[in-house]
């Protein structure tokens, strides 16, 4: 039994299938999850002893690179000090006024401890602020595990077939409206049928849960048109994409501003930080100045703050944005272009320091096309890169993310093992 083994079975005697966190189970590609002990740069250490260029960085936040100097430094320096009071500290300032510089569509932000967490306050305080009770979503986005939300969801919920949860009552699920991604009329229609009704619609602006899928062009574009034409809220879920595709998030890419904008991993670093923000005269009803709820012992706590800004002080370097963009781009070149030498019909997608493959002969646009694509192929696939020392993401249904610390020889060894796993899975 190897050390891996060992531990998933030790794991699964206390914790539910071994693992916090769904899609960590490996139940969708099969096998043992790799229990890790190490990461530093690119690379990242199993219980066995076995390195792995990692392309998972932790969901996204790795965005500088395991163990990144700098942020293993600011942690341990603001760790001497206190870890934790539940009192206001400066550092929180500092992260606020670092979010409402880099997203001018921020005006106020409040800082919670995980992406989750940001989506479900900003659902009630768009609900508080419209005084209207249902939300508009779209099939496969995933926003963290609030009721509402896990009604036709991506990421885990999506990888186990069970895109709408258990245990969420119809009363709640009934207030959830969902609609295909990409599909305007389908929005308007939703607006048509429930005219004052829908307090939001939230979005991830470039899809990163059920895979990666792009905006069509015009689709945010409409969203914001729709919003302001009902008197509904647009909320940009950047959990993901915020700091992690552009320096100003989708926003700043495509120049489309939402009302409110959820975000999380990049900001704490591989800490857990988590924010959400927006609109002066929307944010200003949350408590204790307006009328919705919300609080957090660890909100803004001092140690998970100074890795985030740390962080995203990193990223602010001249040029960074850019090398992120082309060394991901020249990793899913190499990829489509080794699939192609060996004839799998394949092909990839890259937006900033984010990536999707698909085992499909055209990138995907929806959700449908996504749940096209050969799933038990990319399963082995995963598997030989797997033995040949590269992490995917356990799942045909997430995102992919590159560090800065990804150099050319990684991704050059990246290709060169996935054209002889691209061979074997012909
Ligand atoms: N839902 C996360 C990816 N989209 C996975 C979180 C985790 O397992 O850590």
């Amino acid at each position: 039994m190897t050390r891996n083994e060992e531990l998933f079975a030790r794991a699964q005697r206390t914790i539910p299938a071994g693992v916090n966190s769904p899609v960590r189970a490996f139940r969708s590609v099969g096998g043992t999850p790799r229990f890790l002990v190490r990461g530093q740069g690119p690379f990242v250490w199993d219980a066995d002893g076995t390195r792995y260029v990692d392309y998972v960085g932790s969901w996204g936040p790795a965005i500088v690179g395991h163990a990144h100097p700098a942020s293993v430094e600011a942690v341990r320096a603001r760790a001497l000090d206190g870890l934790s009071f539940g009192a206001p500290t400066e550092l929180e300032i500092e992260m606020a006024e670092t979010l409402v510089r880099r997203l001018p569509s921020l005006e106020l932000v409040r800082l919670v401890s995980s992406g989750t967490e940001a989506t479900m306050s900003a659902l009630r305080l768009a609900r508080g602020y419209t005084g209207r009770p249902k939300i508009l979503k779209f099939e496969g986005c995933y926003h963290g595990h609030g009721d509402s939300l896990l009604v036709k969801a991506g990421s885990g919920a999506l990888t186990f077939g069970q895109p709408s949860s258990a245990g969420v009552p119809p009363s709640i699920a009934g207030d959830t409206v969902v609609v295909p991604y990409n599909d305007l009329p389908a929005v308007e229609a939703a607006f048509r049928e429930a005219p004052d009704a829908i307090a939001c619609v939230i979005v991830e602006p470039v899809a990163g849960n059920m895979n990666l899928v792009r905006p069509a062009p015009g689709f945010l574009e409409g969203l914001r048109a729709l919003c302001d034409r009902h008197g509904a809220v647009l909320i940009f879920d950047e959990v993901m994409t915020g700091f992690r595709v552009h320096a100003r998030g989708v926003q700043g890419m495509t120049g489309i501003t939402p009302d409110l904008t959820t975000l999380g991993k990049v900001i704490g670093g591989g800490m857990p930080v988590g924010a959400f923000g927006g609109r002066r005269a929307i944010m200003e009803k949350i408590a204790p100045l307006g009328p919705v709820y919300q609080a957090g012992t660890l909100s803004g706590n001092p140690v998970a703050v100074a890795a985030g800004l740390a962080t995203l002080a990193a990223t602010e370097a001249p040029g960074f944005y850019e090398a992120l963009a082309a060394r991901t781009k020249a990793l899913t070149d190499g990829l489509a272009g080794a699939a192609k030498r060996q004839g799998v019909a394949f092909c990839a997608d890259a937006v900033g320091g984010m990536f999707g493959l698909y085992f499909a002969a055209r990138v995907p646009g929806d959700f449908a096309a996504i749940m096209a694509c050969d799933k038990e192929r990319f399963n082995r696939w995963f598997h030989l890169m797997l033995e040949e020392g590269f992490l995917f993401a356990p799942s045909a249904y997430e995102a992919g993310f590159v560090s800065a610390a990804h150099g050319d020889a990684e991704i050059a060894a990246t290709i060169a093992a996935a054209e002889r796993a691209f061979a074997d899975v012909r």
